[in-house]
């Protein structure tokens, strides 16, 4: 049976850069993203976004300052598990980014980010993001590269 499986996103903001992280290892790797993982049982999809911000990036933030941005839907073909992929952004944070054993931090300017070296679908919702619209996103892939069909909505 088809499981669905919660993750998180998060995206900090600063001025006009935003905080991604190149993935070391695991689902990903190689790809620049916000940072994120699996939501854990007994934590809210806020918890574990700001867990997973801090074992990443060692940067802290309230669970209560993180933004709804979005949520993104995955399926992969000939993958029986969805993944939901719940969308934050920030500009309240503590610390300062440090590389963890999954990622390597660095700030992108808005006009400057490395979408060649992202998942494909990333390009089409990141204007939202930057605009602050939340969006709703669905994306079948085959693989790991190609969109084999999606459908992406403003859900103001
Ligand atoms: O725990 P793990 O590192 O496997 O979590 C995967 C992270 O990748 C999680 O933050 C959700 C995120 N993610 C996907 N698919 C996509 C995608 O297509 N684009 C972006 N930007 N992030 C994704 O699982």
């Amino acid at each position: 049976m088809a499981q669905t499986r919660l993750m998180t996103l998060v995206f900090v903001r600063e001025d006009a850069r935003v905080l991604l992280g190149l993935k070391k290892r695991g689902f990903g790797v190689g790809r620049w993203n916000g940072f994120g993982g699996k939501v854990q049982s007994g934590e809210t999809i806020e918890e574990g976004a700001a867990r997973e911000l801090l074992e990443e990036s060692t940067l802290r933030v309230a669970p209560s300052d993180l933004k709804r941005a979005g949520i993104l839907r995955f399926e992969f073909v000939g993958k029986s598990d969805l993944l939901e992929v719940h969308v934050f952004t920030s500009c309240k944070f503590e610390g300062v980014p440090t590389e963890t054993e999954g990622m390597r931090p660095a700030w992108f300017a808005q006009e400057a980010i490395p979408f060649d070296q992202m998942w494909p679908d990333d390009v089409l919702w990141y204007p939202m993001l930057f605009s602050g619209d939340t969006f709703n996103g669905y994306f079948k892939f085959e693989g790991h590269d190609k969109i084999l069909d999606y459908t992406l909505t403003v859900a103001n």
